[in-house]
């Protein structure tokens, strides 16, 4: 049973994985085949709540190969393809068959993430739960975000163990340890660094004063860049991966508020790549050499959780759960556009945008409609 591992400078807690105590199922995702659980190590605290998230192992393409010659009864490496397998038959139906198998021990590894004890804000980070889209003006980060960041985040203890070498060590795949340019680069915890197919790295600065995306001046950009290039370079010369197919991006809003940067290849559909959650790198560097103070400036997009607090304190500025429910009807059209009080749901929503929305409703003739659709992307 795999034990955390033990450091004479950090602590970090003892349990065994498999005296978990299950008290809810928090998320089952059937397309990543991940579940995550809430419970606890009675063993060790009957209070402390646990997360343990279980996630299958993607294939790697040498697991299905097969042996080299006739003679030869297995594949070198453990395979599917080998005496051990166990076939148990669903149905054959001309041409097409169904089978459950179960390969050998080797293949059955699943990567279980664990965070012991887990605060609230941890199980509402893995709860499924509604989410609300917020367009943070530069005012709005000032007065409502920043201040409720400030008070309420995730422990930066682990960014500063791996900066400081005390955790993680042994996985760094690069360091510049320039105080102003440098960072480390790793595996995430997300990754099972067995699989170059779904590789995830994280970029994390040395720096300390820049919390995300939303500090990012002018001034940043040669760390950025250094940041891109050397990364690069470091995946291409470990894992021979080719630079131009590396998707290289910053969360907005982070769990976690000191700068890095998400690295996994382009092919790879990892967790956490939508569109609203995501600022490619290559756009922010853009964005800088364009406008040093673009960041800001920008009215920029984030989800929010149900439960999350900041939603209820952004729900204290504007209207964001009770929005008006959009219709084909012409004439429910009509009255919201002479009775501002049927739009009181969109009221955040800038002119031209409502406008755009009652064009909509009314549906126009085709050519006004294409017109509407490009002003309003
Ligand atoms: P984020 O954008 O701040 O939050 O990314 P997200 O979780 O919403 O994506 C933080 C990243 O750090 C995530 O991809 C995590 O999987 C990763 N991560 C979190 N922890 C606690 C660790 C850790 O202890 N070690 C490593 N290597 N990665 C971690």
């Amino acid at each position: 049973m795999p034990e955390p591992v033990e450091n004479a400078e950090v602590k970090s807690p003892s349990y065994d994985l498999s005296k978990f105590r299950l008290k809810r199922i928090l998320t089952n995702n059937s397309v990543r085949k991940s579940i995550s659980l809430l419970g606890t190590f009675p063993d060790i605290s009957e209070t402390d709540d646990a997360i343990v998230v279980f996630e299958k192992n993607a294939y790697r393409e040498s697991d299905v190969a097969t042996p080299e010659s006739p003679s030869e009864e297995s594949p070198k490496k453990p395979s599917y393809f080998n005496a051990n397998l166990k076939v148990s038959t669903e149905f054959v139906n001309n041409i097409y068959g169904s089978f459950q198998v179960v390969p050998s021990r080797d293949l059955c590894g699943v990567k279980s993430t664990v965070i012991y004890p887990a605060t609230d804000k941890h199980i509402e980070k893995y709860s499924v739960c509604q989410k609300y889209l917020i367009r943070e003006t530069p005012d709005l980060y000032q007065k409502i975000t920043l201040p409720y960041l400030t008070s309420s985040q995730f422990s930066l203890e682990w960014v500063y163990n791996i900066l400081e070498h005390k955790q993680e060590k042994e996985r760094i795949v690069f360091e510049d340890a320039d105080p102003e340019t440098g960072f480390i680069l790793l595996p995430d915890l997300k990754w099972d660094g067995r699989n170059v197919e779904n590789l995830y790295l994280l970029g994390i600065i040395h720096k300390h004063d820049i919390k995300s995306l939303r500090d990012l001046n002018g001034s940043h950009l040669d760390l950025l860049r250094n940041l891109r290039q050397a990364s690069k370079d470091a995946i291409s010369k470990r894992y021979g991966l080719n630079p131009n197919q590396l998707r290289m991006y910053f969360h907005y809003q982070p769990s976690f508020y000191h700068l890095h940067v998400h690295i996994n290849p382009v092919r790879n559909d990892a967790p956490g790549i939508w569109c609203e959650k995501s600022h490619m790198l290559d756009t922010v560097i853009n964005n800088l050499e364009l406008l040093p103070d673009y960041y800001q400036r920008a009215t920029l997009p984030f989800v929010l959780y149900e439960g999350n607090k900041l939603l209820d304190l952004y729900e204290q500025e504007q209207p964001i759960r009770k929005v008006a429910v959009l219709s084909d009807d012409k004439e429910q059209a009509e009255q919201e556009r002479t009775d501002p009080a049927a739009t009181e749901g969109f009221s955040d929503v800038e002119p031209e945008e409502r406008q755009c929305k009652r064009i909509k409703l009314a549906t126009p003739e085709p050519k006004e409609a294409e017109a509407t659709v490009q002003s309003c992307a």
